[in-house]
């Protein structure tokens, strides 16, 4: 199965196990999978590396059973041993090509990006997407940069030929916006993982985001 990039699905989803409302992994993953997203991460930051490959495994099967594309975030070795689909990784992690040599030409290599100038230089390095943001404040991730606001979105959709994601404080009630400045497909954290009732809003994000991408 050829793995999924974002601009050919509208959802990007990842995950976070402290805003899951203290649901387990499975049921979480269950939840979105079942609800159509096909792109999904595994992101956490806090935990030991034999706990990660553990949940990687599982993700990896839900994944494969669903059809969907499976990134691990950081974790170049776990993403290889449970043979994901792809790695994301961010502007301080090993660098784009020397990830290449590790993980061949088949895997997916995504980078975050906040600048222009971050986005050239993924391209000439060989990355296969890259993250845009944080287009809003956000809680979610730590150390992260001021948010990029919808001039760098706008620049991207404009110069940049690689498929892209936005990403950062991105919710169901801003992603008509976010889409309208030309983000096919957005990435959310919080706001799926944290939601009571994950199908349904998985479904309220899209039909937003369908009408921001039709205006
Ligand atoms: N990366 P939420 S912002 C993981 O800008 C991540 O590169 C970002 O979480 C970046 O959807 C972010 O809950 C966190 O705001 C996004």
């Amino acid at each position: 199965m050829p793995a999924i990039l974002p601009g050919q699905t509208d959802i990007y989803a990842l995950t976070d196990s402290r805003l899951s409302l203290g649901r387990p992994l499975a049921v979480v993953a269950g939840a979105l999978l079942d609800a159509g997203v096909r792109i999904l991460q595994y992101r956490e930051k806090h935990f030991k590396a034999g706990k990660m490959l553990e949940e990687c495994r599982l993700l990896r099967r839900l994944t494969e059973k669903a059809g969907a594309c499976f990134i691990v975030n950081d974790h170049i070795d776990i993403a290889m041993l449970v043979g994901a689909d792809g790695v994301h990784i961010g502007q301080e992690d090993l660098p784009v090509p020397e990830v290449r040599r590790l993980v061949g030409p088949d895997m997916l290599i995504g980078l975050s990006t906040h600048s222009p100038e971050q986005a050239v230089a993924a391209v000439n390095a060989g990355a296969d997407y890259i993250g845009v943001g944080p287009i809003f404040a956000t809680r979610t991730k730590e150390d992260v940069v001021d948010p990029v606001g919808y001039g760098y979105l706008d620049w991207v959709a404009r110069n940049i030929d690689l498929p892209f994601v936005a990403i950062g404080g991105i919710k169901a009630h801003n992603i008509a916006e976010v889409a309208g400045h030309g983000a096919r497909c957005c990435a959310l954290v919080s706001e799926l993982v944290g939601a009571r009732d994950i199908p349904a809003r998985v479904e309220a994000v899209r039909t937003a985001m369908r009408e921001g991408l039709d205006r």
